[in-house]
């Protein structure tokens, strides 16, 4: 196994290395500084065309998350979930526009998730209501590299490498070719936009950790295993497992600062060394599991705690 770089240090980087994943930190223990005032930066009214729904414009509550996501599938002709040619489920996440990262208010926050920032999504996308399992993952790329074994777990000890591949595989698929279905992971912000689902609070469900084992596999509950995707409660989006189980890849190259303005629809930046991933896992505690948690390691790492979800780009079977 590769030896995992970590942004977080401190507590993280300890805990890790006594997880024998990690043989010690090598980067250095981020400067702490103190915190910096947000300075709103309003972006410009949305620009959509007069027949499209609102925007979903958090917050909002679950009951509104549904509306958002039907009006938008209904509108661009598409269904809200779909089933691809290999079992995989993917929900489709509306427009919208929600606050990246934590708030000064929040006590369990790292300064790597500040400020918080707004950001929009003006793109609608489809979101693996799952990480990716064992199965699904051998049948594309003919091998399982996964420490615990199980065609319904989640697939990890892949690379970001691993699993930009497997994007590329599954998009060449006939069926899925012919679906116009281009796989990618999901940048960092539409992760969090889609975990969130209009929440504001440290998971999707609320502030209260008590909840958690309700929704996430984490160091409380796993059993110091993976567990069978889908098993708890999901998201108002219907997705699963964003908290806990396996950490998942984003897209984006890792950068520590957030920007104070609002941004539409961030990539990240242009080049880096350590990539993105998201959502807590199964060896580690309530806090790692938060919604705007983040952390990142080199492209070619692999851990057993560490897989992904796929995401495309909606595809628009409206005719407009
Ligand atoms: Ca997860």
């Amino acid at each position: 196994m590769n030896r995992p770089m970590h942004n977080r240090c401190g507590i993280w980087g300890v805990w890790l290395a006594a997880m024998v994943l990690c043989g010690g930190c090598s980067k250095p223990a981020p400067v702490v500084s103190a915190p910096q005032p947000v300075v709103p930066q309003p972006l410009p009214s949305w620009d959509l065309p007069p027949d499209s729904p609102p925007p979903a414009i958090a917050p909002f509550d679950a009951a509104a998350a549904k509306t958002h996501q039907e009006a938008w599938a209904k509108h661009l002709g598409v269904p809200v979930e779909v089933t691809n040619s290999i079992g995989i489920k993917l929900a489709f996440i509306p427009a919208g526009e929600f606050q990246m990262g934590s708030p000064e208010s929040d006590s369990d926050a790292y300064d790597i998730e500040k400020p918080q920032h707004t950001v929009r999504i003006t793109k609608p996308f489809c979101l693996g209501v799952t990480e990716v399992m064992q199965e699904q993952y051998e049948r594309v790329m003919g091998s399982n590299p996964s420490k615990f074994k199980g065609a319904q777990l989640p697939v990890e000890q892949v690379s970001w490498e691993d699993a930009v591949e497997f994007c590329r595989k599954l998009s060449e698929l006939p069926a899925e070719r012919g679906a116009g279905r281009v796989y990618r992971l999901p940048t960092e912000a539409e992760w969090e936009y889609a975990c969130r689902a209009g929440s504001t609070t440290k998971w999707s469900f609320g502030d209260s950790e008590s909840s958690l084992a309700d929704y996430a596999w984490y160091d409380s509950n796993a059993g110091s295993k993976t567990n069978p995707v889908g098993q708890k409660k999901g998201n108002a989006w219907g997705l699963y497992d964003m908290h806990g189980n396996v950490w998942e890849w984003c897209s984006d190259w890792w950068k520590r600062d957030y920007t104070t303005t609002a941004v539409s629809d961030p990539t990240g930046p242009a080049t880096g060394s350590i990539r993105v991933y998201r959502g807590g896992g199964w060896l580690i505690t309530a806090r790692f599991c938060r919604s705007a948690d983040r952390d990142g390691l080199q492209p070619l790492d692999r851990g057993y705690f560490l897989g992904f979800r796929v995401a495309f780009s909606s595809v628009d079977q409206s005719g407009r």
